[in-house]
């Protein structure tokens, strides 16, 4: 997400960040510039406007005029407005109540509510230790059901199978079951429904009404864009929304949905989603995606995303080594290339450190593409020395290697240089004293990198 904001952004800003000092048409030019970056990612022309006046008004006042790096003071101005649109800070789900929690899920066809219900199952289950239960209510699509039981099989929650009836019944059944059963708790997926379809929402009113939930959630496909906004706006009004989950942000690469949803509808992004797999939902921290978009990276993410998915140990050895002043070798590399692939490849990771927007984005991509087994085992037809000094892998050695792990030379050439580039990548964090210290670092200073 972001891709198109983000380049148009950096540019820009790039352009002011070096400046000793900025006259009023150095700040206006820059905010054309962003102004048209904020169109063409498809944010609302009211939402535009007032973003740029923010900006305007403190990028003119005295505070910038005093600086010693006005351009400087202008991207953190830039980054301060856009996590004020989007919200400020992340807006957590509120389960806080006698339990069972009811959730209930509700959105456009096709949205997503399905997928994202078996994804937080998954993170409150998994990372939160909750006891979760989920039932479907849509009685519409023969396939529903079976579809959420599945997911649900999957991220090893409980699936609660009432008996098919109205869906404010079914709901009404589940809720009872969790009660009885001591769930924390119940996630109701909900049939599709358009808001102008009028029998449809007086139905997912009945629900609410029957079940009292403490979250309401709205599920809405990012890639629609100001769509998407007009329809939280009717369902919210309906519904009062406690909250929005952006489906799809891998597909869109625009983000204007993302951008504006929180202004123009009042209603708080809590979580995206990110791919297909259940894995792939993340809160939204509004902080860490205004650092995103600008190209500061999103180490926070990184590490919880690592927390979550790495195995911790790994990480560390790797982390103390570096530390220690000792080469990242492709014993390391094969470690750290099965961790990448848990957590969605190496230029999910790379999106996400700071500084290192300007790596190949393609050759980047085309490392996820490879299939990681092969690599691996690439790796393991390695001889320990060879493993320790890559150096030494020259024409026949390459050949053996290659016939070892069924894979060809190419391949083998790929993965030598592929090394080669995350060696610098890590050389680079170690010149920050160590990722982990680095990244410790941020941590406390809120995840700013301005400290
Ligand atoms: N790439 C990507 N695909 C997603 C994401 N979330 C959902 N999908 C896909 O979107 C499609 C529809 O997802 P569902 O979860 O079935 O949508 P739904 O809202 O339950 O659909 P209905 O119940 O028919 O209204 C599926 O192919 C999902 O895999 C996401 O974050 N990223
Ligand atoms: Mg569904």
């Amino acid at each position: 997400m972001f891709n198109q904001l983000g380049d148009r952004l950096k540019a820009t800003l790039d352009d002011l960040r070096g400046r000793g000092r900025l006259t009023e048409d150095d700040v206006n030019k820059a905010l054309r510039n962003v102004r048209v970056a904020l169109l063409e990612a498809d944010v609302a022309l009211s939402v535009v406007k007032e973003f740029i006046e923010g900006i305007r008004k403190r990028a003119l006042g005295k505070e910038v005029s005093r600086s010693v790096n006005p351009g400087h003071l202008v991207v953190k101005i830039v980054h301060d407005e856009l996590v004020e649109l989007m919200g400020k800070k992340n807006d957590a789900l509120d389960l806080s109540v006698r339990p069972p929690a009811v959730i209930l899920v509700t959105g456009l066809q096709g949205a997503g509510k399905t997928t994202t219900v078996g994804k937080l199952a998954r993170y409150l289950h998994s990372l939160r230790g909750k006891r979760i239960l989920v039932t479907s209510v849509d009685i519409y699509r023969p396939a529903a059901i079976d579809q959420l039981k599945r997911l649900a099989g999957e991220v090893e929650v409980a699936y609660c199978d009432v008996k098919l009836t109205d869906p404010m019944q079914m709901a009404t059944d589940a809720l009872e079951y969790a009660q009885t059963k001591g769930f924390d708790v119940l996630i109701i997926d909900t049939a599709g429904r358009l808001h102008v379809d009028q029998e449809m929402m007086i139905e997912v009113k009945n629900i609410k009404t029957a079940v009292n939930p403490t979250e309401i959630l709205f599920i809405v496909d990012s890639m629609t864009g100001q769509d998407a906004i007009n329809s939280a706006q009717a369902f919210n009004k309906e519904l009062q929304l406690t909250g929005v989950i952006l489906t799809k942000t891998d597909g869109d690469a625009r983000g204007g949905a993302a951008l504006s949803i929180r202004y123009q509808t009042g209603c708080a992004i809590k979580f995206i989603g990110t791919g297909e797999g259940n894995s792939d939902l993340e809160p939204f921290h509004p902080e860490r995606i205004a650092s995103r978009i600008l190209g500061m990276g999103d180490v926070l993410t990184l590490v919880e995303e690592a927390e979550r998915n790495v195995d911790r140990e790994g990480v560390k050895r790797v982390a103390r080594k570096l530390a220690k002043g000792k080469g990242f070798d492709l014993v390391d590399f094969r470690e750290q290339l099965e961790q990448m692939h848990q957590m969605g490849g190496l230029s999910a990771i790379v999106d996400k450190l700071p500084g290192m927007g300007g790596l190949p984005a393609g050759a980047l991509h085309q490392a996820d593409n490879v299939n990681t087994k092969r690599l691996v085992a690439i790796i393991n037809s390695m001889t320990p020395r060879e493993r320790a000094y890559p150096a030494l892998i020259k024409g026949a050695r390459k050949r053996r290697i290659a016939g070892g792990s069924g894979t060809q030379v190419q391949e083998v050439n790929r993965l030598l240089k592929q090394f080669a580039q995350l060696q610098k990548i890590m050389k680079k964090a170690k010149g920050k004293r160590g990722l982990s210290q680095m990244m410790d670092q941020l941590k406390s200073s809120g995840g700013s990198p301005f400290g």
